[in-house]
Parts: structure tokens; C-alpha cells; sequence
């Protein structure tokens, strides 16, 4: 049964960022306000509770300052509920490598060159990790979903997208079978499954993104 602990969430319908906390608030069996933002004419509550990044996703709790950036709301997520389905490692070594390799993805979204290269060498890594991490079970968390799967597992729609319009599987059975089956270990969790914006969604804000970011040179449009 979720709890109100009078938590909001500001977020764009596609935006993989958003779909992590999403994870983490249901993981943690939080109830909360969802409340949307268009990134295209950005709100005040958004400049106003990031001002710096103007970004999304933002967290709201009670009377706190709002949190920005999505890995910093998941391990305030799991600080502030501990006890209910911990998120990160609680092996210290294990946890530094899962921080080390979320601040890693996560700055490959913010390249525009070399991405594809740069993604299947992420992708030969993570599989790496995974085979460390997950201790044989079907989740870099073990028995159970943790931080990697949230960090990584907020891009399988965004995977299944890009796979489907350009034909780049960026998990890939030969190069990645570790990730291959974590990935459907994750497509067949309720928890996520339910929170993963549908193919419409993710159609949507791609058409967004086009319309105000650079495109990658071998980027085919779709119509
Ligand atoms: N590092 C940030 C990335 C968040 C991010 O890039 N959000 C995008 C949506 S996917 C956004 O709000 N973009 C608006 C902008 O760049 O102006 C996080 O992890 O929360």
C-alpha cells in the first residue's frame, strides 16, 4: 500500500530522467503528485525550483527545498526510506563502482558525437559490471531491482524506440547476453513495467527534442 508522505514530482512524459524517479517512488511504495511540465514553454514552478538547470526531473517534499538532478532524488529517496526496498548497494566497493558507472551514463547523454561508439563501448561495460554486481541473479541489485537497474532500466523504452526507428540495438544478444536477459528480467517486472512511457510517448517527446536540439549527423528523421 503506497504512503503519502506529501512528495511531487515534476517531469516530461518521455524523458528517461523522469522514468528513474518514477522507479525509485515506486519501489519505495511512495504515493505521489505527478505534475507535468512542458519543456517547451517552460513553467515557473520550474525556473523557479531550478533555476540553475531548468531541468526535470523535481522533487518536492513537504516543506524541503526542491531536489533537481534524478540521482540525487534517488539517493535522497533512499536515505529518507531506508528501510523499504534499498536502493544502493550496501557493500561500500559496490556501491562507489554503481555511482561511478551511473555519473558514466550519464554523461554520455550529454555527448552529440561518436555517440554510437561511445554507447556499444558503455554497453561492453556494463555487461561487465553486471556479471560483478548482480552476484549471478537477474538484477545488478541481486534478488531485487537496486540503483544500476534504476539508472539503466529508466532507458529501456528509449531503447526498444531506437531500436525500432533506426534499427541500433544498443543491448545486444551477441555483444551484451548478460544484458539481454537482465533486460527482460526488468521488461518483466511489475514495478517498471508499469512506469515505462509507452512508444507513443516516447514518439512524442522525440518530435520535441528535434525541434530544439542538434541532431546527430547520421540521424534519420522519422516522419
Ligand atoms: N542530469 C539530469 C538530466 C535531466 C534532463 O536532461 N532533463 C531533460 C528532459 S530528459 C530536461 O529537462 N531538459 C530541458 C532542457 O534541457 O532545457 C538528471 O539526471 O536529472
Amino acid at each position: 500500500m503506497a504512503k503519502d508522505y506529501e512528495m511531487k514530482l515534476l517531469g516530461s512524459g518521455g524523458s528517461p530522467f523522469v522514468t528513474r524517479v518514477k522507479f525509485a517512488l515506486k519501489l519505495k511504495s511512495i504515493e505521489y503528485e505527478y505534475i507535468q511540465e512542458d519543456l517547451a514553454n517552460k513553467s515557473e514552478l520550474l525556473l523557479k525550483s531550478n533555476p540553475g538547470l531548468q531541468k526535470v526531473p523535481v522533487l518536492f517534499h513537504a516543506n524541503e527545498l526542491p531536489i533537481s538532478e534524478s540521482l540525487v532524488i534517488i539517493e535522497y529517496l533512499d536515505e529518507f526510506l531506508p528501510d523499504v526496498h534499498p536502493i544502493l548497494p550496501s557493500n561500500p566497493s559496490d556501491r562507489a563502482q554503481s555511482r561511478f558507472l551511473a555519473y558514466y551514463i550519464d554523461s554520455l547523454t550529454e555527448r552529440k558525437e561518436e555517440l554510437k561508439r561511445l554507447i556499444i563501448e558503455g554497453s561492453v561495460m556494463l555487461e561487465e559490471a553486471f556479471a560483478k554486481l548482480s552476484k549471478g541473479k537477474a538484477f545488478f541489485g541481486g534478488d531485487e531491482i537496486g540503483f544500476l537497474d534504476i539508472v539503466v532500466g529508466c532507458f529501456l523504452g528509449w531503447i526498444k524506440f531506437f531500436g525500432i526507428i533506426f534499427g541500433f540495438n544498443v543491448i545486444d544478444e551477441t555483444r551484451n547476453p548478460r544484458l539481454a536477459q537482465w533486460g527482460k528480467s526488468m521488461w518483466s517486472h511489475e514495478a517498471t513495467r508499469s512506469v515505462i512511457p509507452s512508444d507513443e510517448i516516447h514518439m512524442n517527446f522525440f518530435k520535441m527534442l528535434l525541434g530544439f536540439l542538434p541532431l546527430m549527423p547520421d540521424m534519420p528523421i522519422p516522419a
